[in-house]
């Protein structure tokens, strides 16, 4: 057994070795584009299916995927604040299943949570109005109880921009970097542990990893940037469990947005830390001579209990290369120093500050139960919540249909309010966030986005009610 689980391993390595090195200098394409099947102005109306498709993931090898709209990432989103949004959904997979607007500010019944799963052969339609103040990057996935790891893993997932029509930094170019990982038998399967394997009881601890990664579902492809240039990245976290640290040396970032949109103050860094669901805005400047490259990394970060810490934890792993392009370099760009005003919330205004416990595969000592409410609270209200987690390896934290701004780390205030959705709680700390629950009463799902630990109940539920007559 021993041996055949290490034949294994050899051989997943192999095929991770072959995607890299027969990538060979792909330009970076973005995903394809839902389009817009309504001539209304300020409505946004598409389609999309879930179904099973036979897709080339890795150069030369067909792999059984589940697809929305045939394509692995999915189609972007993209949207303007004020837009009135229908999305009608079709199920053509053999598994129930739901579509997630992660970090979306709208109506429950338009969340996509387990509690609407839409049966196989079934459609739903999901309508939304995107709110003023809420330009972003954001991303949708699949949410049906116990099996989003699964239906996440076989290629469900896909990104949701939003636009600000005064945005700052509209005259940047643009590129979108949608970071997924995946395992593949050496047959180009997408390869899940088997039932009580030591890799399974890996893959549940930790999450699991793959070790092939993508940008945009291509295998080291290469981005090209002029001397001179800015261009904004808009950088997802769409992995199952995956955290990236990244760097891209001799450049530097300037971090410009979270997953909420733009900061009031841009903030000039080397690295980046992207959990598992995270987003983050970069501004980067090309610099050089024309042909120079450098590759985009994602240096080691111990997020792992030392029991399951893989033995790769110390690789460098690369992402990207960036290229600077033959053309001929560009006047610098001045940028703002302020994006937009972000008003923080007011710790004076909460009614209630409610502790959150993370353990194994429990918040608050409690596994996932549909038919419990964990916590109540009132629309409108302003809380504070703390996350303290346990236990010595990092879980996250997302809450459904807000966005909140974190007020402290181990008691060290913020630098400046970010919204935020999804929040990266490393082991033995605790922080701070505070939300308010706007417009929206309902059942709304709080949980760790490693996927398998949301799987294996990490995960509760907070009914906003009306306020009482
Ligand atoms: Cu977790």
């Amino acid at each position: 057994m021993t041996y055949l689980l290490v034949a294994g391993l050899l051989c997943l390595s192999a095929v991770a070795a072959d995607a890299q090195s027969s990538a060979s200098a792909r330009l970076l394409a973005a995903p394809p584009v839902l389009e817009n099947l309504s001539s209304e102005p300020g409505v946004v109306e598409v389609k999309i299916t879930a179904a099973p498709a036979r897709l080339s993931l890795l150069p030369g090898v067909e792999t059984d995927v589940y697809a929305y709209n045939g394509s692995v990432p999915g189609p972007t989103l993209e949207l303007t604040e004020g837009d009135r949004v229908i999305v009608r959904f079709r199920n053509e997979l053999p598994h129930s299943t739901t579509i997630h607007w992660h970090g979306v500010h709208l109506p429950f019944e338009a969340d996509g949570s387990a509690f609407h799963p839409v049966a196989p052969g079934e459609e739903y339609v999901y309508e939304f109005t995107v709110h003023p103040g809420t330009a972003g990057t954001y991303w949708y996935h699949p949410h049906p109880h116990h099996h989003t790891a699964y239906q996440v893993a076989m290629g469900l997932q896909g990104a949701v921009i939003v636009r600000d029509p005064d945005d700052p930094l509209a005259h940047l170019s643009e590129r979108i970097l949608f970071l997924t990982d995946n395992r593949f038998t050496a047959e180009g399967a997408i390869d899940f542990a088997e039932l009580g394997s030591r890799q399974a009881r890996v893959d549940a601890e930790n999450g699991r990893e793959g070790d092939v990664i993508f940008v945009n579902g291509q295998v080291m492809p290469t981005l090209e940037i002029t001397s001179g240039e800015v261009q904004r990245w808009r950088v997802l976290n769409a992995s199952s469990a995956r955290t990236y640290l990244l760097s891209l040396p001799g450049h530097g970032f300037l971090h410009v947005g979270s997953d909420g949109g733009l900061f009031e103050h841009p903030v000039r860094t080397d690295e980046v830390l992207l959990a598992a669901a995270e987003r983050v805005e970069l501004l980067v400047r090309g610099s050089g001579n024309p042909g120079d490259e450098v590759t985009l990394r994602s240096l080691p970060y111990d997020r792992y209990l030392p029991q399951t810490r893989p033995a790769e934890w110390t690789d460098t792993l690369e992402l990207l290369t960036v290229r600077n392009s033959e053309e001929s370099a560009t006047d610098p760009i001045t940028l703002p120093t302020t994006l937009r005003p972000i008003p923080a919330l007011d710790p004076a205004d909460a009614t209630v500050t409610r502790p959150m416990v993370l353990t194994k595969n429990r918040i608050n000592g409690q596994m996932m139960d549909m038919s419990r409410i964990d916590e109540v609270t009132e629309l409108g209200a302003t809380e504070i919540w703390e996350v303290e987690n346990l236990v010595g390896m990092d879980h996250s934290f997302h809450l459904h249909g807000v966005q909140f701004q974190v007020l402290d780390r181990d008691g060290e205030p913020e630098a400046q309010p970010i919204w935020k959705d999804i929040v990266n709680v490393p082991k033995r700390s605790t922080l701070r966030f505070i939300v308010r629950f706007d417009n929206y009463p309902g059942k709304w799902m709080y949980h760790c986005h490693i996927l398998d630990h949301e799987d294996a109940g990490m995960m509760g539920v907070l009914e906003v009610r009306p306020p009482e007559p």
